[in-house]
Order: C-alpha cells, then sequence, then structure tokens
C-alpha cells in the first residue's frame, strides 16, 4: 500500500518525536532514522560551526527577539496554508516533505513560525531551527538542514518618518563597508508592492530589508574574500508570502552562491496573525551552505559527524578553515532496474528519485556520498524504462571493505525491489 511503499520505519501506529506522541496513517512517510536526527540540535552545539554562524548572525540582529522553536513538528497548515502555498505546490509533495500523518509534518522552512511570532506583538525576530525535506544524495544535499528566519514589523504609530530614519541610520553604516550591490530587482508587474500598501511605505520597508541583510551579508563574508570587496547580487524571486520577493547570491571563489530568500510580508499573512495594522519584511537563509564556504568544508554530511578530528578543529565563535584529515577510497556500485510497468498495477505509486534515495540512506546512512543517475533507457519495443544509479559509497573516518559495501548494496537492492516494484537487471 501507499504507506508501506513510504514508511517503513516501524510497525507500532504512534510516532513519538521530542516527546510528543502522533498517530501515524497512510500519508505517514518519516523513517526513524530521520527522527534520530531529531535530537542532535547541531545549531544549538557549543563550538560546532553552525552554531558559531548563529552565533554571528544573532549578534548582528542584537535586539531582535530569539526563538528556537524545539519541536520540528508543525501542522501542514502552519507550514504551508497559512503562508498561502497553494494546494498543488510541489513542496506539498510526500515525494519532497516528510509526513508525521495528514495533518502533521516535520517542517520545511523556518517559515512555518512567522505567523506564530507575529502574534506575540513584538516587532523583530531571529528563529533558529532545524529543517527537514526529501532530496538527492550529493555534497550540498542532506535531509535535515538549518535555517535561519528574520523578521521586523513596523507598526502604524511607527510610521513613514520612522523607517526613513531607520534606513539613513543603516544606510551609513553600510558607507563603511566595501561592498559592491548588484540590485537588478525593478519592482514591477512580475514581482509588485502590493496594491494595499502605500508604495512610498513599501519602498521604505524594501530599503530596510535590502540595508539590514547587506550588513549581515558584510559581517559574514566582508573579511573572507581576500583583496577584492565583496560582490552581493539582488534577483527577483517568488515566494506566496511576500511581493515584492527576492533571492540574494554572493560572488565566492568564483561562482554566485545562493544564500537566502525575502521579501515585504504579504499583508494578508499578518492578518491572519491579527497584526493586521503591521507592515514587515523577512528572510529565511539556509546555515549550511554559508558554513560550508565560511569554514571551507567540503561535504555536507561532515556537519553529523562526531569525530573529534572534525569537532577539535572549531572552537566557538570563531570561523576557521577546516583541514581535511583525511579522504579515505570511494567505493562505486552500480545498479540497473526496470521500473515498474504502471500501466499493469494501479496500486503501485510512481516512481520518483526521492523515494530511491531515501531507502538508500536509511540502509547507507552517511556511508553514501552521492547518487546518480548514468543511464536512462527506454526499450523501443516493450516501452519499459530501465535507469542505472551509481552509488558512491565513502566514510568520512575510515575504509570501507569492499564486502561491506557489497553488503549495504545488497540491502538496498532487496529493499527496493520490496517496495518500489522494480526489476534488477
Ligand atoms: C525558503 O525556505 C523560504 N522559507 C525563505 C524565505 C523566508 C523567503 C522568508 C521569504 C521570506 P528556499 O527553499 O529557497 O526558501 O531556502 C532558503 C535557503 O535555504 C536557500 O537560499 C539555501 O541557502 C537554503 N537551502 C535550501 N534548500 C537547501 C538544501 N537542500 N540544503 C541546504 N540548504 C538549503
Ligand atoms: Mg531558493
Amino acid at each position: 500500500s501507499f504507506a508501506q511503499r513510504r514508511f517503513q520505519a516501524t510497525s507500532a501506529d504512534t510516532l513519538t518525536i521530542r516527546g510528543d506522541t502522533y498517530p501515524v496513517d497512510a500519508k505517514t512517510n518519516t523513517p526513524i532514522n530521520i527522527l534520530g536526527k531529531v535530537e542532535r540540535q547541531l545549531h544549538m552545539q557549543e563550538g560546532h560551526p553552525l552554531s558559531t554562524l548563529r552565533e554571528i548572525i544573532e549578534s548582528h540582529f542584537k535586539d531582535y527577539v530569539k526563538l528556537r522553536p524545539s519541536t520540528p513538528v508543525v501542522s501542514v497548515h502552519q507550514n504551508f496554508d497559512e503562508l498561502g502555498f497553494p494546494a498543488d505546490h510541489p513542496g506539498r509533495a510526500e515525494t519532497d516533505s516528510y509526513y508525521v500523518n495528514g495533518t502533521h509534518m516535520l517542517r520545511t522552512h523556518t517559515s512555518a513560525h512567522e505567523v506564530e511570532a507575529y502574534k506575540t506583538d513584538e516587532n523583530a525576530f531571529l528563529i533558529a531551527a532545524d529543517v527537514y525535506r526529501r532530496d538527492e544524495i550529493d555534497s550540498s544535499h542532506y535531509p535535515v538542514f538549518h535555517q535561519m528566519e528574520g523578521m521586523r514589523c513596523f507598526s502604524g504609530e511607527q510610521g513613514l518618518d520612522f523607517i526613513k530614519a531607520d534606513n539613513a541610520r543603516l544606510a551609513a553604516e553600510l558607507e563603511k563597508c566595501p561592498i559592491i550591490i548588484e540590485d537588478d530587482t525593478v519592482v514591477g508587474p512580475s514581482n509588485p508592492y502590493q496594491e494595499c500598501h502605500d508604495p512610498e511605505l513599501a519602498t521604505e520597508i524594501m530599503k530596510n530589508l535590502k540595508h539590514s541583510l547587506n550588513g549581515m551579508i558584510f559581517k559574514l563574508f566582508g573579511g573572507s574574500t581576500g583583496d577584492e570587496p565583496l560582490k552581493v547580487r539582488w534577483i527577483e524571486a517568488q515566494f506566496p508570502w511576500t511581493s515584492p520577493s527576492f533571492e540574494v547570491e554572493v560572488w565566492f571563489n568564483g561562482e554566485w552562491l545562493e544564500i537566502l530568500g525575502c521579501g515585504v510580508v504579504v499583508q494578508k499573512t499578518l492578518e491572519t496573525a491579527g497584526m493586521g495594522h503591521k507592515s514587515a519584511w523577512a528572510f529565511g537563509l539556509g546555515l549550511e551552505r554559508i558554513a560550508m564556504v565560511l569554514f571551507d568544508i567540503p561535504d555536507i554530511r561532515l556537519f553529523w559527524s562526531t569525530d573529534p578530528r572534525f569537532l577539535d578543529q572549531f572552537a566557538d565563535g570563531k570561523i576557521t578553515t577546516f583541514k581535511a584529515y583525511s579522504k579515505y577510497p570511494p567505493c562505486y556500485k552500480d545498479m540497473s532496474f526496470w521500473l515498474p510497468d504502471d500501466a499493469a498495477s494501479k496500486d503501485i505509486t510512481p516512481w520518483h528519485e526521492n523515494d530511491y534515495c531515501e531507502i538508500v540512506r536509511d540502509i547507507a546512512g552517511d556511508l553514501v556520498e552521492n547518487v546518480k543517475l548514468i543511464d536512462d533507457f527506454t526499450h523501443p519495443k516493450t516501452g519499459r524504462r530501465s535507469l542505472c544509479y551509481r552509488l558512491n559509497y565513502r566514510s568520512m573516518d575510515r575504509s570501507l571493505s569492499n564486502d561491506e559495501v557489497n553488503v549495504l548494496q545488497d540491502k538496498v537492492t532487496g529493499r527496493v525491489v520490496d517496495q518500489m516494484g522494480i526489476e534488477m537487471r
């Protein structure tokens, strides 16, 4: 059945996550190995690069109320509906998100906590939390990562003059920072100001957002780009609960690195929180992406290492360069298979690479470095489709033996045949 296909974690009829118990149902697709990560809270572990990065960002926004929502379980309503995600938004798919059951899920972003924060009637927030997404397997993707969300509200009595004065203050701060800002964001039909906003007010809120974030980016990257001035690029984006919306990229080691999404909060979202008399901006950034470049950490799995050779290299509050202790040899194994004939068996869920990767991760854990599709072939006569994946196994801490990898590969084979209805070639 649907549930068995995607959720092999336990035969129990409940899941307990950070002390709360939830009934499982046909929508449940969260494996136990993922729940094991919930307790780690890397962003709060003293001396861990993710924690240091959190502290630096918190020190930049020092007057903001700090929130660290500890259970990752939120309602589907909080994660999606309340923020205006359309019913058919791809992020909602069971192939992309971890559902606890039909009504609850592991948050896919810290934005899931925006509305509850606005409800407190404070005006500035910084949220840090672990977030969960089903995804591919490579050096920059992991099913658990960490985000920070920042929001700033302006209430009615803090009128335009207040924001203008604050913008002048922030602009004066930025004057001191050697930073090149490429900003091609022209507000227009594809990325409009909200109709309910006075355009002058919206312009000033947007300026406040840009100045605040450019300042934070300078604090993070300013000292680490060598002799060249820091280069930052603002581009148009789309999020259901912000308009206009932007993504920000930083030029680092010869490429543009996307670090955050942001925008002026949709008025309806503030109304949902009972704060319709305010206006606001919000941003969300990924800590791993930034930490990987600032600390020179080459593989996202390293953040989860408990090896002292990793952890002992870092001191609380300091950005230092990671020295790889050793690169153990990789071991490739290919797996070729026929996909099930969809027409023949209606109760087979359509093939999705994320389901395959979930099984690989569940069995091999952090011993799998990446999973790559290397062949995709459709038989000209039968129309059946065959795929070949290359699974690259490598431990970060030790050498793997060929026998050990064969055992893992056999287990993966058994499980995918069992659960995904595929046939090995
Ligand atoms: C969001 O998650 C929005 N919640 C951001 C936002 C907040 C927009 C508030 C507007 C207002 P996105 O999916 O693009 O957006 O992720 C935001 C950042 O998280 C990215 O820029 C990236 O730095 C990081 N990120 C996203 N996916 C991954 C991943 N699989 N692994 C590591 N980092 C990721
Ligand atoms: Mg994005």
